[in-house]
């Protein structure tokens, strides 16, 4: 074994003590560490200076109560977090999600991956995480407006435009951050840009609400690219129907791709013709419905209930767009046998260790969370600009960046893979080129 990767062991054996009630975050950690030990070995530095001892702890975890008064008129109490991670590179910045399965493990796998993520944007933006266990789904909009008021009363203490820039995700859109908006200029009695995803009335970005999906199909066009192959004529699942979703579906069907189906957190629609993206915009944007209200509209689509992954269908590329480990078990055989040849996750952590395992080894092309949905932080980095700026730019010119990004983002992965002797590995790549910038970053700032 190399120093490097005793190194590795070692630091790994002390936060699965430390952290050992937070499956999720050790699963982030072991991910990355299987990946970066040619670093390590070619720079010693790091290990000298402890830099994955540094790494593994955020610089600070905030938890908060958030108690707030429901149309009952009943007290209800939720519990919130904010991660700042790691500020390298920049202020601290990722989205909150609200979810009853929020808590401090998913809160810190969320944020320990976006460390890297933003570094490969190539933006100035370190890694932060948050988000609350509270349940939107049933909510009115008064309940989730005072729910998010009380929540950035106690938040707003700790965030700022040069200091931490949370943003949406699961179950936080356009309605909560301009709920989360309005209480934090009323407490701090200025505009600024101290959150991302903000409606385009003041102070959003054209392009934020699409960017996630959009820059999803736009990385995994680079992927088939290098491989010979387009969306063309392909099928495609997407898992979940949500801001991610959506916007991979829109842009898979503009590449002329034809999307098979979609799912939410109780089942899944398959629609050979196609799906209707107006519909579940209609279902899930506008309705807040589910996703089995789609049959009734249109007849030839079929409803199951369980996960679109387990499904057999034949089909060529899967973008799973929901949640962590939606991809367990069975589900990678499932995938493999289906004749899926590209993988790209728009989700954070979508696929397990073993299944990410199970799908290289079958030469399935995996482009990596980190990488393949780096868009939507990517823009709300150019939406930090143009509040810096005080100016809009016009779609076509967010839109132009993020093909760029996204592009290189590809591009830096697959060579990084290269020149680690891991060539085609992109989970890899990712997590070294990430790591890189980041480790350099820490070790020129001296221990802090
Ligand atoms: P949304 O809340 O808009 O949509 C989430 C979708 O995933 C819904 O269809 C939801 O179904 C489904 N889902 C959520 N939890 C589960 C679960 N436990 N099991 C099965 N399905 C589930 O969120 P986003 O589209 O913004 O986020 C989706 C993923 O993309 C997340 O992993 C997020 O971290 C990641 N991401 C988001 C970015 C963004 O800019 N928004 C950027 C980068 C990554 P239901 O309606 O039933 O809850
Ligand atoms: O996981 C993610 O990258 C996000 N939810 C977006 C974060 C952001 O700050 O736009």
């Amino acid at each position: 074994m190399s120093d490097a990767k005793k190194y590795i062991e070692e630091v790994y054996q002390e936060v699965s003590e430390r952290d050992s009630y937070q499956p999720e975050f050790l699963q982030a950690v072991r991910e990355f560490f299987d990946s970066i030990e040619p670093v390590l070995v070619l720079h010693p530095e790091l290990v000298q200076q402890n830099i994955l001892g540094r790494l593994v702890e955020p610089e600070r975890i905030i938890q908060f109560r958030v108690p707030w008064v429901n149309d009952q008129g009943e007290v209800e109490v939720n519990r919130a977090f904010r991660v700042q991670f790691n500020s390298a590179i920049g202020p601290y910045k990722g989205g909150m999600r609200f979810h009853p399965t929020v808590n401090q493990s998913i809160v810190k796998f969320l944020g320990f991956e976006q460390i890297f993520k933003n570094s490969l944007t190539g933006l100035p933006i370190g890694g932060g995480k948050g988000g609350s266990d509270f349940n939107p789904r049933g909510k009115s909009d008064g309940e989730v407006m005072r729910f998010c008021q009380s929540l950035m009363t106690e938040l707003q203490k700790y965030i700022g435009p040069d200091m931490d820039v949370p943003a949406g995700d699961i179950g936080v859109g356009a309605r909560e951050i301009g709920y989360l908006y309005g209480q934090y200029k009323k407490l701090n009695g200025s505009h600024n840009g101290v959150l991302t995803g903000k409606p385009l009335l003041y102070g959003g970005s054209i392009g934020r609400t699409e960017a996630t999906g959009f820059g999803l199909v736009y990385f995994t066009k680079a992927m088939l690219k290098d491989a010979g192959k387009t969306f063309k004529h392909q099928k495609v699942i997407v898992s979940g129907s949500g801001n991610v979703a959506i916007y991979a579906m829109e842009k898979v069907k503009e590449y002329e791709g034809t999307v098979i189906a979609c799912s939410d957190s109780d089942g899944y629609i398959i629609d050979e013709a196609g799906i209707d993206i107006e519909l579940v915009k209609d279902i899930k944007e506008k309705r807040r419905g589910r996703i089995s209200e789609y049959v009734a509209q249109r007849p030839e689509a079929k409803y199951f209930e369980g996960n679109v992954w387990n499904h057999k269908i034949n089909y060529q590329i899967a973008l799973p767009c929901a949640t962590q480990n939606e991809i367990f078990g069975e589900a990678a055989d499932t995938i493999i046998a289906n004749g899926v040849y590209a993988l790209a996750e728009g989700a954070n952590m979508p696929t397990d260790l073993e299944s990410t395992k199970k799908l290289q080894k079958a030469g399935v092309l995996f482009g990596p969370a980190k990488a393949a949905n780096a868009g939507g932080v990517a823009v709300s980095a150019l939406e930090m600009s143009q509040n810096s700026q005080r100016l809009s730019w016009e779609f076509e010119e967010v839109d132009s960046q993020l093909k760029t990004i996204m592009k290189t983002i590809y591009r830096q992965i697959s060579e990084t893979a290269k020149e680690y002797g891991v060539e085609g590995d992109f989970a890899a790549g990712a997590n070294i080129a990430g790591f890189t910038k980041v480790a350099f970053a820490m070790l020129s700032q001296g221990v802090v």
